[in-house]
């Protein structure tokens, strides 16, 4: 039986939204257009020079920006714009938000909060990258220019979240709030299939993915956790395993269908660790709760957070629930 379309779908669920007004829908097919032609562009990237490497620009992380950055950028922010139903853009890319003052934009009901292409720095070495994005209703008056509070909503506030990994093949995963399921692109018909309906996260695992090179800049009590990870967990009967990407999407992505959690804690060079609350903790904590799965920060629930700025970093741990809160009890102090 031929699976269901990303189309099919969106429209088959548009009314699941109370007050849908197909707008929302419109969004996620702006999205995946957008995803369509980066997915292109990311599996040509060693052959088209034009597309690879450093485009000698940075972006206000003080990061190099990647030419396939700029262009993702670019890509989401035009297809988002040509819908009219998005009044802005934030985006990592971008150091201020973006407001389309077009008049029918200025009508729309919806901000997008993205990373256009997360651990780009992978681009060069074939390793999966992704895209992440988060859609909140407007706080601002319809009809005005978008303002800094349409963004600065708590995570709990998002109608949409989810994200594109471009790797061994492209899949588009999402939520609106009824559940996570997963699309599998078919680059032959330029189609995006429903492959993994209702994902949920295992209870447990036993992979952690951690960036340990930064271990001894992190708290005595994440150096506690993560020698208990690779201690005899007598429940597992063997150590927990090792798995680091570098690339968020990428280790979400695999802890999502396999189990595990993801850590990225503040260090002493980075009080504050390394991951956006608006488009990278907030989307994929949007996700993981729809999932089954738990993301908490330093100060509890990662949905619950008040942003205070647009590129806010928060420290970010995700995944299983059942190691989520494992963890949580080391940071309590109580291990
Ligand atoms: P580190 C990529 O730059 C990113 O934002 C995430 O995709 C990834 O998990 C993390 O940073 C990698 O950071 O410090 O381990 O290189």
């Amino acid at each position: 039986m031929k699976n269901k379309t990303l189309g099919e779908f969106i429209i088959d669920n548009q009314n699941d939204f109370p007050g849908s007004t197909g707008e929302l829908s419109k969004i996620l097919s702006s999205i995946r257009l957008a995803a369509k032609l980066v997915s292109h562009e990311t599996n040509k990237a060693g052959l088209a020079k034009h597309i690879l490497g450093a485009a000698g620009t940075e972006n206000i992380q003080g990061e190099q920006q990647q030419k396939l950055d700029v262009y993702a950028d670019h890509q989401f922010i035009e297809a988002l714009k040509a819908r009219e139903v998005v009044c802005g853009i934030g985006s990592e890319e971008n150091d201020d938000f973006v407001s389309f003052d077009e008049e029918k934009c200025k009508k729309g009901k919806y901000v997008v909060l993205m990373d256009p292409l997360d651990g780009s720095s992978n681009i060069d070495v074939k390793v999966s990258i992704g895209t992440i994005f988060s859609v909140f209703e407007r706080c601002s008056a319809i009809g005005n220019p978008a303002e800094l509070k349409d963004f600065l909503q708590k995570g709990v506030k998002q109608v949409a979240a989810g994200y594109v990994i471009y790797g061994s093949s492209t899949m588009l995963v999402y939520s609106t709030g009824n559940g996570v399921n997963g699309f599998t692109f078919d680059p032959s018909i330029g189609v995006f299939f429903l492959s993994h309906p209702n994902m949920k996260f295992p209870s447990s695992g036993s992979i952690y993915s951690m960036n340990e090179g930064n271990l001894n800049h992190c708290s005595a009590e994440i150096q506690d956790y993560i020698s208990f990870c690779k201690g005899n967990n007598t429940a597992t009967k063997k150590p927990y395993t090792a798995r680091y990407i570098g690339s968020l999407v990428a280790d979400f992505h695999r802890n999502l269908i396999k189990g595990g959690i993801y850590l990225y804690p503040s260090t002493t060079t980075a009080p504050n660790g390394k991951l956006r609350l608006l488009y990278e903790c907030s989307p994929l904590a949007f996700l993981a709760e729809q999932a089954g799965g738990m993301a908490i920060s330093d100060k509890g629930r990662v949905l619950d957070i008040q942003p205070e700025e647009l590129h806010q970093r928060v420290p970010f741990y995700i995944g299983s629930k059942e190691m989520v809160k494992e963890l949580e009890v080391f940071l309590q102090g109580g291990n």
